[in-house]
């Protein structure tokens, strides 16, 4: 056991950030996996801990730390290496507008397309999924260009962008490939027939060595 525990919800992508994040740095952890079916992140046990009753959320030791970039950032200074938030000036600067990108432009319009979906809500949501596809399949475009050159999303190696964006992609890919997503021609999946190059960064970031540990448990 250690002192450090990840509150965290099967599938959520802001705690899979966070658990990659841990992985990356090579940081043992007690996962504490709250069902949010049962509402167990509302319970007051939790909310003596998150008053906003959300995860994930990171003790280590005597500090509580709440909200995903809080934590990367905890992390990164507390465990410097391998840096998540860039050595130089303008990496750190483009890492943080690849996050603001995807928190400004990308995470809900995703959301607009897997809610539904996971609910088998598809019929009833067309008019929204096919609108929020057409937002979502504009910025994979850029995403798409910008990984032509590079590996990465905002430099030559991984960063904390990166595992920002990867989730949010996830949760996408695996509602844009649900039979009943098929009818409505989304152009998402399968990633590699329509991003390749983006295709390719999945392949990467699956392909780290610790992978499999950040895994969503529900989806295995
Ligand atoms: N800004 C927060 C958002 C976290 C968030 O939305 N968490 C969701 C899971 S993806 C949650 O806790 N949902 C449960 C709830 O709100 O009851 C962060 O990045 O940490």
């Amino acid at each position: 056991m250690t002192a450090r525990e990840l509150y965290f919800i099967s599938g959520s992508p802001p705690c899979w950030s966070v658990m990659l994040a841990l992985e990356v740095k090579g940081l043992a952890y007690t996962p504490r996996r709250l069902d949010n079916a049962k509402r167990e992140q509302k319970s007051p046990e939790y909310l003596a801990i998150n008053p906003r009753g959300q995860v994930p959320v990171l003790i280590d030791g005597d500090i509580t730390v709440c909200e995903t970039l809080a934590v990367l950032s905890y992390l990164d200074a507390a465990t410097p290496a391998p840096p998540l938030f860039g050595t130089s000036p303008i990496e750190t600067a483009k890492i943080w507008q690849s996050i603001c990108d995807c928190d400004g432009n990308l995470r809900e319009p995703v959301g607009q397309i897997s809610r539904p979906l996971f609910r088998g809500k598809a019929d009833e949501f067309i008019d929204q999924i096919t609108g929020a596809a057409e937002t979502v399949r504009d910025e994979l475009s850029l995403y798409e260009t910008m990984l032509q050159d590079n590996g990465w999303l905002a430099g030559d190696s991984l960063s904390a962008a990166d595992l920002i964006v990867f989730p949010v992609i996830m949760q996408l890919l695996r509602a844009a490939g649900r039979d009943d997503a098929a009818p409505l021609q989304l152009a998402i999946y399968p990633l590699a027939d329509h991003f390749p190059n983006l295709a390719g960064w999945v392949n990467r970031i699956e392909a780290l060595p610790r992978y499999a540990n950040a895994y969503p448990p529900h989806w295995k």
